[in-house]
């Protein structure tokens, strides 16, 4: 679509509508930006936009619709609303942040959704792609963006032929994708989450599926092979080559050139058709997961899914194995923080859910005071309170939720809970609270908006009261 001259309703003035923005003006569209919060900071919003933006804070005048020929929303907007539907009924595309910048964006493009994992797994996969274009001096980049944290329209206009893009892209932003087509693409997991946003979780499946919509033969999708609605995607819906990969059983081998994945007793293994450059008669044995600084067996999927992505990508695998093994956690995913009298604090903020937080709980060795509770998407609490396991002594309880995961955890039979208004009283109990030798996690299964701007601020002002004890 031609936008020179035409008019583009933006919806959303945080991060991705300021950048949808400028990479707009940079191909002479005329911009009209939106955003529903009336108490918004104009004069602050004005600085970081093209000069000759129309802003309109709280409601969007009728006329600006007329003559528009798109409309651009943020990941953080609910598409089902009169308003959209009013721009579609008039006819007029709906695109997401992320639609945009595929149209201008150049290179190889690998994405990864998933419920839980994806930030980690963006990473690392950013991480070993980086260092093999370093080491084989690819005169090219290798850009990291998406819901990890910048936005791809920031860097799409910029990216040529020989680039790579790592995407972490969110069911929010799948929704409202179109043409988008990754050659590379990974679905980590799929389990109930917001719920709130996409009503059922056929909706909320088909949105991650939508990564892989556009893919065909000579394109490759990672799938997790122990979600059985991932299994039925590949078995019934998925066009591209299907690489699997499962931390619970041994898998066959995959049609070449796509290599299967699985992990038994610490290892890790691949298997491929034709034995070509693998021992063992097609199964190898890659590595060895204490070579890895990533705790965990959630992390030994995440591993594996960016080790079949970059094969699929033409990496070496010693290449691959060697970035693996240097890979350090990303911020606010069990994160160490400090010891402080013999306690070891962590920072989970990235917990935002009950799924995700269950992971956080079974990478814990220690007994451990467990800070949790936030903003309520809707979500149920059992399964999260049963992977206590006799290992969380106390729950620190805050935000919005603390009466329902109260609730849950008594039903449950857990009553060592402690209510508090904010975080700074619960890092002070939980110091109080933890004894030697024990650790303290900071892992809330909630999302943090309403308390804190979003997760990564709440990880940020936890690690700093427990620098501060
Ligand atoms: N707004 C409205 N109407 C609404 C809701 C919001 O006008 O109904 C306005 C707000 O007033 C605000 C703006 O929209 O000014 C915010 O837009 P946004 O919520 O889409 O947030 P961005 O700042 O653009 O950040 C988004 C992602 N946020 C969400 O999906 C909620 C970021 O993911 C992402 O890093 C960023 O784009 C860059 O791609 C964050 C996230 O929480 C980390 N993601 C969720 C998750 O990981 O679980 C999906």
């Amino acid at each position: 679509m031609e936008l020179k001259n035409k008019k583009v309703i933006v919806m959303g003035a945080g991060k991705s509508g300021i950048a949808a923005a400028q990479l707009l003006d940079q191909v002479g569209a005329e911009i009209v930006l939106f955003d529903q919060n009336e108490s918004l900071d104009i004069e602050e919003l004005i600085k970081k936009i093209p000069a000759n933006t129309h802003v309109y804070a709280g409601e969007l005048p009728e006329e600006e619709k007329k003559d528009a020929v798109l409309l651009v929303m943020s990941p953080g907007i609910p598409t089902d609303t009169p308003f959209v539907d009013s721009f579609r009924a008039l006819g007029i595309p709906v695109w997401g942040e992320i639609e945009l910048a595929y149209r201008y964006s150049k290179g190889r493009l690998i994405a990864i959704t998933g419920t839980n994992g994806k930030t980690t797994t963006t990473a690392l996969t950013g991480h070993i792609m980086r260092d093999w274009y370093a080491d084989n001096g690819i005169d090219g980049n290798v850009y990291v963006v998406g819901n990890i944290g910048e936005p791809y329209t920031e860097i799409a206009l910029k990216t040529k032929e020989s680039d790579t893009v790592v995407l972490e892209v969110s069911s929010f932003q799948l929704e409202t994708t179109d043409l988008f087509h990754p050659q590379i693409s990974a679905i980590l997991n799929i389990t109930p989450d917001h719920l709130n946003r996409h009503h059922t979780m056929e909706v909320y499946t088909a949105c991650k599926e939508a990564i892989s919509k556009r893919q065909e033969g000579g394109d490759f999708c990672i799938l997790n092979y122990e979600d059985e609605r991932l299994r039925d995607f590949a078995e019934n819906r998925c066009h591209a080559k299907v690489s699997y990969f499962s931390s619970m059983r041994r898998l066959d081998a995959a049609d070449r050139p796509a290599v299967n994945l699985y992990y038994e007793d610490d290892k890790i293994y691949a298997v491929s058709r034709f034995p070509a450059n693998m021992d063992m008669g097609g199964m190898t044995q890659l590595m060895d997961i204490h070579d890895m600084k990533l705790l965990g067996l959630h992390n030994v999927e995440n591993v594996m899914a960016a080790i079949a992505m970059c094969a699929a990508a033409g990496v070496p695998m010693e290449r691959i194995i060697s970035s693996v093994c240097s890979f350090t956690a990303v911020e606010h995913r069990i994160e160490f923080t400090a010891t402080v009298n013999g306690v070891d604090y962590y920072n989970d903020s990235k917990g935002t859910n009950p799924d995700a937080a269950i992971k956080g709980i079974q990478a814990m060795v220690k007994k451990t005071v467990l800070i949790g509770g936030g903003y309520d998407k809707q979500s149920e609490y059992d399964e999260w309170i049963e992977s206590f396991d006799g290992k969380v002594s106390y729950l620190i309880l805050l935000g919005q939720t603390a009466e329902k995961i109260k609730e849950c955890a008594i039903a449950h039979g857990f009553k060592d809970i402690v209510m508090v208004a904010d975080m700074e009283e619960a890092v002070k109990k939980a110091a109080e609270l933890a004894k030697p030798g024990e650790a303290v996690l900071l892992s809330p299964a909630c999302a943090s908006w309403g308390m804190f701007k979003n997760y990564e601020e709440r990880g940020r002002i936890f690690k700093e009261l427990v620098r501060g004890l």
